[in-house]
Order: C-alpha cells, then structure tokens, then sequence
C-alpha cells in the first residue's frame, strides 16, 4: 500500500507520502469555483424525527462578507400538481423560473409582501422568470389547484442549504471564519424558533450542528382547499 502511494505522489519518504495524501483530500474537497472547501453539517430534528424541507442558513459574524454567484438563478418546477421543491431558498435577487411539467395547466400566484406575483395559466416552460429582491417568505399557490402550495424562502446569505428526509443539510464551500447559523421552516410553530448557533470553522473544516425545532403537523390534499375546481371552466375564464 505505501509503495502505491509513493508511486502516485512520486515522494520516497513515508512520511511525506502522508502529506502528499492529506493535500489530495484537502484539495478533492475544495469547490473548484472558490477553492474553499469548509462546510456546515446541520441535523433538523422536531419530537416526531428528522425534519424535511428546513432551511439551514449562515451569516458570517466576523465581519468577513461571503462571495456572491454573479447572476443567481433557481427553478421551481411544478410536477405532479404540486410544487418541487416544496421549500426553496433563493438569495435576494435571484431569478427563479417556474416550468410546468405536467400536462395540465397550472396558475401560479403568491400574495406575499416579499414578492406579489401571478404567472397565468400555462404549460411547460413559457412563464416568465420572477426575480425575487427582498428577502421574506413568499408563499405560492394555484389557481386552478387550491391544495398545491410551495415556498421561496429569499435570504440576504449565499450560504444555505435545505435539509432532505434524513433532516440533514450540509452548506458547502465555505471561507474558514465565524458563522452565526439558522434555521427556518413554513410549519415553525409561533415562537418555536431555535436559538441561532455560533459556529466557527478552519481551514478545510467542518462544522456539525443539531437543531430541535417544533412544527406543526403537515395537511394532507384534503384539508389544503376544496380540491381540484372545475378544471375546464377555471381554464376557459383565465384563458383570455
Ligand atoms: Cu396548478
């Protein structure tokens, strides 16, 4: 085994050999665009277990800023009439496109103060992009599916993730620093929220932190709304 790493890292010393593999798994786990290969590992727990579908988020705290994509752009899609992602977390002037792909028509709004809104009703990919500013929840809805219901979450932080099944969400390629680290959910019970974390990371590091947060119980299709409307006659009064 060490003659195959010597072999690789063309170093005869053993102990340079070591070395040589720490630099190789350091730089594997760099991102390529930023060269920074820090990383916040976050577990979402309520009482009931892992929670889905939370956003994890971090500010830097030692007065360090964060780099920001250029032109950031996101998708919600809308599939199986709902939407997909159900949470989706966006930085402050992200543009979003909603394709639809269903083969029915969907009619996408949101009333919130973040982003008011309305794409009407439409297949595939022909709505228009809306690019979200101001930071806040935007809730969406359909016109024509009163259970579908989504979420664009628009921070003022490029550093967020959203947590899968398992709960968990890791935040990558981040500059070593101090962090203060967040979490938010559409079903955060009313002043249930976590406390923020501290969090500081070096070099390459990792930072692990678990929250316990209280949701409220998710509604089925059922108790969304009044179930699917008259499609058709919906179709024909929006279809002007
Ligand atoms: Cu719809």
């Amino acid at each position: 085994m060490m003659a195959d790493r010597q072999s690789v890292c063309g170093i005869p010393s053993p102990r340079r050999a070591g070395q040589c593999m720490l630099a190789l798994l350091i730089s594997a786990s760099a991102d390529p665009a930023t060269g920074m290969g820090a990383t916040i590992e976050a577990r979402v727990l309520s009482s009931d277990g892992p929670v889905a579908n939370a956003v994890v988020h971090a500010t830097r705290t030692d007065g360090e800023s964060l780099p920001r994509p250029g032109n950031p752009e996101a998708v919600m899609d809308q599939r199986g009439r709902e939407f997909a992602p159900h949470v989706l977390p966006v930085l402050a002037g992200t543009s979003v496109r909603f394709p639809n792909s269903d083969d029915t028509r969907h009619h996408v709004y949101s009333f919130s103060d973040a982003q008011t809104f309305e794409l009407q009703l439409y297949h595939g990919e022909t709505a228009r992009p809306v690019t979200f500013g101001q930071p806040g929840v935007v809730t969406l809805g359909c016109n024509i599916h009163d259970w579908m219901l989504g979420y664009i979450y628009v921070l003022d932080t490029p550093a967020f993730a959203r947590t899968g099944a398992d709960g968990d969400a890791r935040i990558k390629s981040l500059p070593p620093g101090e962090y203060e680290v967040s979490v938010w959910h559409p079903r955060l019970v009313d002043g249930a929220s976590p406390q923020a974390r501290d969090a500081t990371i070096d070099e390459s590091g990792t930072a692990t932190l678990s929250f316990e947060i209280e949701v409220s119980p998710p509604r089925d299709r059922g108790q969304r709304g009044f179930g699917d409307r008259d499609e058709e006659s919906l179709e024909e009064a929006f279809d002007r």
